[in-house]
């Protein structure tokens, strides 16, 4: 075969795009799907939930039985009953998505039981998007000591006649993704490429906020109770200086002094503990020397600030 035309038979390939936004309740695994899907980790990730407080956007080529898959996707915050104006736009997010969506994924739990976030997140999809290609993922199915336990989900989430597809996944152990990306590309609807595929930017993110979202990663696998709730973290300046050093200043914002005094730690411990996390990581992704300048202020509820709120991007 003449090189003309291996390529043109390369182009021929049949191409799939669209949109699919990647939604659920709180803890689900949503952001360590995206995070496995675009091969970077764009997105933080806890164990506690609501981590997640803005839609994360990032896009994907992947080729699967000699077709080519663009994904655009969408992490989403958890959905969950909101307390305050935090988690009402966090609620806004997850709507704006689910609009935007050409192919909505469902992220559940194998491990825990549905919960009634589940339900109302269904109940929701019912009424105002069942026009929609709508796919379920039970995810974290490594954790199940018995696999045939995936069935009876499998089983009772088809009752709901709501999914097109349900497909069992381990986003940590990358169990069964090329299966999903299989099925959501059934259901992709455009035959041309969304994004210039040229473009190596696979996270569409602001890296000051991207940087903020690392310090608060640190916040949410070291403090507990209230306080991971509580914390927002602005990144005031990012500066280059000289022999590949980055120089970071941060703000980590709580509600009450008593706040203050936890994330501080005894002796500043914490806040240490914290700082030497966060810039390790950061060293690791920019791959330069970081020197990460933290402080910490009182900002009194916050979280029921909306012009607080919206200056810190959230
Ligand atoms: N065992 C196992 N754990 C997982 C898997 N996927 C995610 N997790 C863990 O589940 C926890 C929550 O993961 P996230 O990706 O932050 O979940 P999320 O749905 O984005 O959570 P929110 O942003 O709070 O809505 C973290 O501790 C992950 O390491 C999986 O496939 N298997
Ligand atoms: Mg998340």
């Amino acid at each position: 075969m003449t090189n003309n035309i291996k390529e043109k038979r390369e182009t021929q390939k049949e191409i799939k795009s669209g949109y699919v936004c990647i939604v659920g309740k709180p803890n689900v695994g949503k952001s360590t799907l995206i995070n496995n899907l675009l091969n970077i980790k764009a997105s933080i990730v806890s164990p506690k939930p609501q981590t997640t407080r803005v839609n994360i956007y990032g896009y994907t080529i992947k080729e699967i039985d000699n077709k080519i898959i663009q994904l655009v996707l969408i992490d989403t915050p958890g959905y969950h009953k909101p307390v305050n104006i935090l988690g009402q736009n966090m609620i806004k997010h997850i709507e704006l998505a689910l609009n935007e969506a050409d192919v909505i994924l469902m992220i559940i739990d194998a491990t825990t039981p549905l919960a009634d976030e589940d339900f109302l997140f269904i109940n929701l999809l019912k009424e105002k998007f069942n026009n929609k290609n709508i796919i379920l993922a039970i995810n974290k199915i490594d954790k199940l000591e018995n696999r045939n336990l995936a069935l009876t989900i499998i089983e009772e989430m088809n009752s709901y006649g709501l999914f097109k597809e349900i497909v069992p996944i381990s986003a940590i152990k990358n169990e069964n993704i090329d299966k999903l990306i299989k099925v959501i590309s059934n259901y992709l609807p455009y035959n041309d490429y969304l994004i210039d595929p040229k473009d190596k930017q696979p996270f569409i993110g602001n890296l000051k906020f991207f940087i903020a979202e690392v310090i608060r990663e640190k916040i949410l696998l070291f403090t507990h109770q209230e306080l991971p709730y509580k914390t927002a973290v602005f990144v005031e300046q990012i500066e280059e200086r000289k022999n590949d050093l980055i120089y970071i200043g941060a703000t980590i914002f709580v509600e009450k002094e008593s706040q203050r005094a936890i994330i501080i730690g005894k002796n500043g411990q914490m806040i240490k503990k914290i700082g030497k996390s966060a810039r390790e990581e950061l060293e690791f992704i920019l791959k330069k020397r970081v020197y990460l300048d933290l402080w910490v202020k009182e900002k009194e509820n916050w979280t029921s600030k909306l012009d607080f709120i919206q200056s810190i991007g959230y």
